[in-house]
């Protein structure tokens, strides 16, 4: 029989998939994200659910429905990890593992994943895959020990895309090399995204507007990529604005602060979203994507 992970879209998201092809499990894969859940949850428990083994969930932090789905099919070989602030509630029920840090330090989706992965697969038990989930964390709570490789690391990852990206991890993670490495030709690419990328930070920084929402000073921009990257850099360098409002129109709406006296899990709850103190974000639904349309085509109306 074969497993089932079901986890985000994002780094963090798809690192778990390095971690269970590196088990040697067979299992299907959903990358999903937070707007999805319910959809996905729907189609697989009134289809296949049961036909696996183990059931893996992880980073997302799951609706009440999801919830109400997984206690009521009475399965017992589900596991959630997450590290999400608003998931906490669902630590009441024994197949869920929420911890938003560990010994104080702020963990990931993926750490919790391999934490309880590497008791059960003792081939996890390498160095090399502890760099590795170790950048993926970094990354994913913005606390660096080692910048210039967590970021390395998020450039392979934009690269490649999450099918190659996964690809390519597992095969470096299966040699017998005691530390996780990039290779020359890869760090002469990253110069050249991150050239790419200071680039694309000052063209937003020029485009940010400042307004005062819900009794915050924002700095908003419209932004498609690298958002906490740009949103930890505007918010260091305008100190006197609460937090940054990165708008993707296409997706949804992220919030990014590096001030220690604002909640920005708070202040998305306002607009039906969640996530951390520092970092969260919001959906756009498709009634506003809807409005931005009419508002720009005036006398625009939709076909059904
Ligand atoms: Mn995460």
């Amino acid at each position: 029989m074969k497993d089932l992970l079901i986890s985000h879209v994002d780094l963090d998201g798809i690192s778990p998939n390095v971690l269970l092809t590196l088990t040697g499990r067979k299992f299907d894969y959903k990358n999903i994200d937070i707007k999805d859940i319910d959809t996905t949850f729907d189609e697989l428990f009134t289809k296949d659910i049961k036909k696996y083994e183990n059931i893996y969930i992880c980073d997302l932090t799951l609706t009440e429905y999801a919830y109400e789905l997984m206690n009521a099919s009475g399965l017992t070989n589900i596991k959630v990890f997450d590290h999400h602030k608003s998931h906490l509630f669902a630590n009441e029920y024994s197949y869920v593992t929420v911890k938003v840090d560990i010994d104080g330090i702020k963990t990931c989706g993926t750490e919790l994943f391999y934490l309880y992965l590497k008791d059960i697969y003792k081939e996890l038990n390498k160095n090399c895959i502890k760099e590795f989930v170790d950048l993926v964390r970094q990354l994913d709570t913005y606390c660096f020990k080692d910048e210039e490789s967590a970021q390395n690391l998020s450039s392979l990852h934009d690269l490649l895309g999450h099918k190659e990206f996964v690809k390519t991890i597992v095969k470096r993670l299966k040699k017998d090399k005691e530390h996780f490495e990039f290779s020359s030709f890869e760090k002469r690419l990253f110069k050249i995204e991150r050239n790419k990328i200071n680039r694309y930070m000052q063209n937003k920084e020029l485009e940010m507007k400042r307004y005062t929402i819900n009794g915050k000073k924002c700095g908003v921009v419209f932004a498609e990529s690298n958002k906490s990257e740009l949103g930890n850099y505007l918010s260091n360098k305008y100190p006197e604005l609460d937090l940054i409002i990165l708008f993707n129109t296409a997706q949804s709406v992220s919030y990014r602060t590096t001030k220690d006296d604002v909640d920005l899990n708070e202040f998305a709850a306002v607009y039906g979203g969640g996530g951390h103190v520092k970092a969260s974000g919001s959906k756009i639904s498709n009634d506003i994507r809807n409005e931005i349309i009419k508002l720009y085509f005036k006398g625009a109306k939709e076909e059904q």
